[in-house]
């Protein structure tokens, strides 16, 4: 086991603890609906930069859980709300069958809107992570603010609707591929970033460039997602973009060239590491993000 997957089984026994805590109404369904969805078996790629992030300026990463926990809730609910049938209408997400099928739809629909809102408390509220009574108000409320940027009509939920508006069509370009997937994945991976670098104590400039460095890595993880669309290891329906007529860079370049570009784009991240940081841990797994078959 590397220290990678310590931190990782570290985070995911606070956050299911958290999860369990703070949804624990057995007998009401919409508690059962977010447990499900939160607790489904993610990879926590966006709470492991956090964290990662955190470490570089020489901080113990637990003052990024509260950050790591909202992005990943955040995460959690646009992946419920993407597999509903007026979107991705796709019936297996982790392994499982996704959220509307395992409950319904209106629940779906309410757990994903319960998330998203309370992702935000978490920023906000010390009752959940005791770190988190270490990060400034000022420092709070950046955190808010990379995380509502990154989600909302100037990131995710822009990205989505591109995606949704280009499925079918033909006459696009890698433009207007990237324009969506800087939005649907980079902004919320770039929030991910910014937000372990504020909790790091960055400068203004370091957390642009985290921002940035995040939105890179999450277009690279695009592209190796594209790649592995027609496996079975995702844990949603293998061959779903292709069978969708989705938008996807493997419309675009053979399965090498996409492999490739995703080298490229996380090259170009890995250039924009400020130097002042210990980013060696970090570097491994960003390097392990290309080589993943999950
Ligand atoms: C519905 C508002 C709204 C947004 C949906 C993120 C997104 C936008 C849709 C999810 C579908 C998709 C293929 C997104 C691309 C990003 C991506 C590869 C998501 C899967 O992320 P992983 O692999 O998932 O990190 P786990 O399950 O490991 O957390």
């Amino acid at each position: 086991m590397t220290l990678v997957d310590d931190l990782r089984n570290d985070f995911s026994r606070v956050f299911s603890d958290f999860v369990n805590r703070s949804w624990s109404d057995s007998k009401a369904r919409l508690h059962g609906a977010i447990r499900y969805c939160l607790e489904g078996d993610g990879k926590r790629t966006r709470a492991l930069l956090a964290l990662l992030i955190c470490e570089s300026y020489g901080r113990n990463p637990r003052l990024a859980f509260s950050s790591a926990t909202a992005v990943e809730m955040v995460h959690a609910y646009s992946l419920a709300h993407d597999d509903l049938p007026c979107m991705d209408d796709d019936s297996m997400r982790r392994g499982r069958p996704s959220l509307h099928v395992a409950f319904d739809e209106c629940t779906a629909l309410l757990a994903g809107d319960a998330i998203l809102a309370d992702a935000f408390r978490v920023l906000v509220d010390e009752e959940f992570f005791s770190d988190a009574a270490f990060i400034s108000l000022t420092d709070r409320s950046r955190l808010v603010r990379e995380l509502a940027l990154a989600s909302g009509g100037h990131g995710m939920v822009y990205g989505q609707d591109r995606d949704m508006y280009w499925t079918g069509r033909n006459d696009f370009n890698l433009e207007t591929l990237e324009t969506i997937h800087r939005n649907k994945t980079g902004a919320l991976i770039g929030a991910a970033c910014a937000m372990g670098a504020i909790s790091g104590g960055a400068s203004h400039s370091d957390i642009s460039a985290w921002r940035e460095i995040g939105t890179l890595i999450g277009i690279a993880f695009q592209a190796v997602d594209d790649a592995l669309d027609g496996s079975t290891t995702l844990g949603k329906t293998p061959g779903k973009d292709l069978s969708q007529k989705k938008l996807t860079y493997m419309t675009l370049f053979a399965r090498n060239q996409v492999m490739d570009f995703a080298r490229e784009k996380t090259e170009s991240a890995i250039a924009l590491i400020p130097s002042n940081t210990r980013s060696d841990r970090l570097i491994e797994f960003i390097g392990r993000l290309l080589s993943r078959q999950t």
